[in-house]
């Protein structure tokens, strides 16, 4: 234990609520409330609350494994890199530098997600390098970029939520995935202004609404064009803004005035009513936002869909102004960092493109390589997972756990046994990692310092509070062990403040610019939003080892002085005085060469799949709030158990009727790609033509078991949240 009282962030989700750690009286730590962060004010979820509980489970890896004679048995640290390095040689010398894959994660600190991207360019020589956001927010973020010219989950901070007119809430359930966030929105109702939930389900989050739009899965797209048709026949088009600050209207419009409001409830079960009482919310007041989540992104028309989302924000004159906007709620820990420093198949560091000459030679500088050594884009997540075993033949997974989170699990499992080599990097043995080849136990959140980019776009600094057990090693230090026995000697630190330093001048420049940011800054300031470009050369003094990086304050005290009403960009910088970085983007220009968004013209397209006679009933997927993703860490906390055992499958009282199938009864529910069983919850609360499973479990209740790989053209989003499936009732 270092000192008394760490402030830090939670491990899970985008959110990264700020929290204290504290040390308990038997060696462990404890949370305490951190009430100078503004985005939760000291409060968290069960989640955030029992994290520690993972940090001191017994079922903690704290060795090496080591397949042998078919089982994972306990290895050195030696044995088990070396037995890596020579794997990985071999697979290279064998089949070429391609055959090696490698799959990071969003919730890898910045530092680890940068490192983890060079090593697979600069060590390996790789192409194929992905990670499990892709599964995650790639859809807005192809949509973002197309539209503004820059993805930046949210341009805008949570605080201004409040005080704009209307929010748009389109798949999103933030009562349970977000739970702090809640607060932003029940202010917005106290001041006047209104929520509208777009979820096929009456979530606890829909349940917060004053107008609930339940659209059949997979129909979003219709329903953003339908509110555009309606936007425009009813006289409510920003003329002045489209004219000045955004190009393709013409096109787009035609496109959305095909959908009429009669066609579109066809399509999504919407009514025409309200349609238009939609409209008139969202148009009436000085300002409005639409923020998107998982349910209208993961789809295999996920890009189009939020394209048409932001096309309604640009036609009614809401994006690059105060208090309006589109946004999307970026899911994991570092769900934003880590899709911007070069852990993505097409990426560079700052995120910039691995195909483009310029961006290839400012970071083969910076690594100190030949440009015309890095290698050029690979596959995509999932095309990664199932090229495994053919064209990939050795993987290298860190911080994800595909066997429970990926579409079509049952094929990626068989996938990932056909490998030569399986080596994993965890904290526990995930269902992914009992099937590796090498498993090696690395450090956590609050054993390792690092940052991370909350769905603000806000920088922060994860400190380490407690000393790691014996046996375990940091994923920095794996890469930089394993890099020295690839004939890598340098390059590779394993101090993170270290790699955040060559960060900088790697983003320096690009649309992600950290280079005007230290951990100094982030330690006095409580995080900074990005873009933060250097002021002159990039210096700025590291904080000395193991220090305290600033003096905590008594406890329940403020530290540090909360931002000024609605102006954080005049917070005044204590020390390094420099660039203030950016909470609000495109007040301006957007980031596109004219600096005018884009409108893209999209009309409505079928899911993948659709129900037919064979497969009658839609299926889509998400989550609850006691169990994070593949669950791997929440599982491990008993509270968290004993509020979400296991899974379940949500229906109509009219489908368990049809069923015969009472509450808690089995119930299989069947694909194409197969079978999934799990006990029925019955609701009045989910439309009679879908059912819901969330995803947080292997085994026989696995929902990706049942779900589509049907990827998006643009993004390579997997659609997740609709297939056709048929129910079976089980009798036991
Ligand atoms: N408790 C908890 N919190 C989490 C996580 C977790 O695993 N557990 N994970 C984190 C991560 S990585 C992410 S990405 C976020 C995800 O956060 P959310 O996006 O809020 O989570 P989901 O439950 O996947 O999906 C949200 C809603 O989409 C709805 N939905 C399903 N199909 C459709 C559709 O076709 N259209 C529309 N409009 N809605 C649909 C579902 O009914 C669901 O209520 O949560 C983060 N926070
Ligand atoms: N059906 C369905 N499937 C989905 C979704 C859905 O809505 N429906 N959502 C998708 C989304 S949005 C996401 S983000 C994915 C997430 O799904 P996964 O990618 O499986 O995410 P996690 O369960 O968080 O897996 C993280 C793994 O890394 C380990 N880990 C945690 N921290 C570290 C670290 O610092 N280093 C290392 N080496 N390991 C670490 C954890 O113990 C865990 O085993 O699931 C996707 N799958
Ligand atoms: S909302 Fe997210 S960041 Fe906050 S405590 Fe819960 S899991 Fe952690
Ligand atoms: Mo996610």
């Amino acid at each position: 234990m270092q000192n008394s009282v760490t402030p830090t962030h939670c491990p899970y989700c985008a959110l990264q609520c700020g929290m204290n750690l504290m040390p308990a009286p038997d060696g462990t730590v404890e949370v305490g409330e951190r009430t100078d962060f503004p985005v939760n004010r000291g409060a968290l979820c069960g989640k955030g609350r029992t994290a520690p509980a993972v940090l001191s489970s017994r079922v903690r890896l704290t060795s090496p494994l080591v397949r042998s004679g078919g089982t994972l048995v306990p290895a050195t640290w030696d044995e088990a890199l070396d037995r890596i390095a020579e794997g990985l040689r071999r697979t290279r010398t064998e089949y070429g530098p391609d055959a090696v894959g490698v799959f990071g994660g969003g919730g890898l600190t910045n530092e680890k997600a940068y490192t983890l991207g060079k090593f697979a360019r600069v060590v390996l020589g790789t192409s194929q390098i992905d990670y499990n956001g892709r599964f995650c927010m790639s859809s807005a973020a192809a949509a973002g970029t197309k539209a503004f010219g820059l993805d930046r989950g949210l341009p805008f901070p949570l605080e201004d939520i409040p005080k704009t007119g209307c929010v748009i809430l389109v798949g999103s359930n933030l009562a349970e995935t977000m739970p702090p966030s809640l607060r932003f929105f029940t202010e917005l109702k106290e001041n006047g202004g209104t929520l509208i939930v777009v979820d096929p389900r009456r979530t606890r989050t829909a349940e917060q609404a004053d107008l609930h739009l339940a659209p059949r899965p997979g129909t979003d797209l219709a329903l953003a064009l339908g509110l555009l048709h309606l936007v425009v026949a009813e006289g409510r088009v920003d003329e002045e803004y489209v004219e000045r600050r955004t190009v393709g209207w013409e096109d787009a419009r035609a496109a959305a005035m095909a959908h009429w409001p009669e066609y579109v409830e066809r399509i999504t079960g919407v009514s025409v009513p309200q349609l238009r009482e939609a409209v008139r919310m969202f148009c009436e007041p000085e300002a409005a936002m639409v923020l998107t989540a998982r349910g209208p992104e993961q789809q295999s028309k996920g890009t189009d869909t939020v394209g048409a989302w932001i096309n309604l924000c640009l036609a009614t004159g809401r994006a690059g102004r105060p208090l309006s906007g589109y946004g999307c709620l970026t899911g994991q820990g570092n769900g934003q960092g880590g899709r911007e420093h070069g852990q993505k198949a097409d990426q560079l560091p700052g995120y910039r493109k691995l195909d483009d000459p310029v961006a290839r030679r400012h970071v083969a500088e910076v690594w100190g390589v030949d440009p015309d050594t890095l290698p050029g884009p690979g596959r995509s997540a999932y095309e990664l997972l199932d090229a495994l075993g053919t064209d990939v033949r050795a993987l290298l997974l860190m911080g994800s756990n595909p066997v429970v989170s990926a579409p079509r699990a049952g094929h990626v499992e068989e996938r990932l046994r056909s490998l030569d080599l399986l080596v994993v990097c965890d904290i526990v043995l995930s269902e992914t990692a009992a099937q590796a080849d090498v498993v090696l136990p690395v450090t956590q959140w609050a054993e390792e310092t690092g940052t991370t980019t909350s769905l603000e776009g806000r920088v922060l600094l994860r400190r380490r509070a407690i000393t790691p057990p014996d046996g375990v090693r940091s994923d920095l230090e794996v890469l930089h062990e394993l890099a020295d026995r690839l004939g890598v000697e340098k390059g590779f630190p394993t101090d993170p403040e270290e790699v955040f330093e060559e960060l900088r001048r790697a983003s320096a420049g690009g649309l992600a610019d950290y280079s005007g940011i230290t951990y100094r800054r982030l330690a006095e300031e409580n995080g900074v939003f990005w873009p933060c470009p250097a002021d002159g050369e990039l210096g700025g003094a590291p904080v000395a080892d193991g220090e305290p990086q600033s003096a905590p304050l008594a406890d329940g005290e403020p530290q540090s002085a909360p931002l000024a009403d609605g102006e954080p960009q005049e917070t005044p910088l204590a020390h390094d005085a420099g660039h203030p970085g950016t909470p609000r983007l495109f007040l301006d220009r957007f980031a596109t060469p004219d600096g005018r968004a884009r409108f893209v013209a999209v009309s409505h397209r079928a899911s993948a799949e659709e129900p037919d006679a064979e497969y009658p009933v839609l299926l889509t997927t998400g989550r609850v709030v006691a169990q994070y993703q593949s669950g791997a860490q929440t599982r491990l906390v008993e509270e968290l158990n004993a509020a979400a055992p296991g899974p379940f499958v949500e229906l109509h009282p009219r489908l368990a009727a049809r069923l015969g199938a009472a509450e808690g009864d089995p119930v299989a529910v069947v694909s194409r790609r197969g079978r999934a069983v799990a006990p029925a919850r019955i609701t009045t609360a989910i439309r009679p033509d879908t059912v819901f499973m969330p995803f947080h479990w292997p085994g026989e209740g696995r929902a990706n078991t049942l779900t589509n790989p049907a990827l998006d053209p643009t993004s390579r989003m997997p659609e997740f949240k609709t297939c056709a499936v048929r129910l079976e009732a089980v009798r036991s």
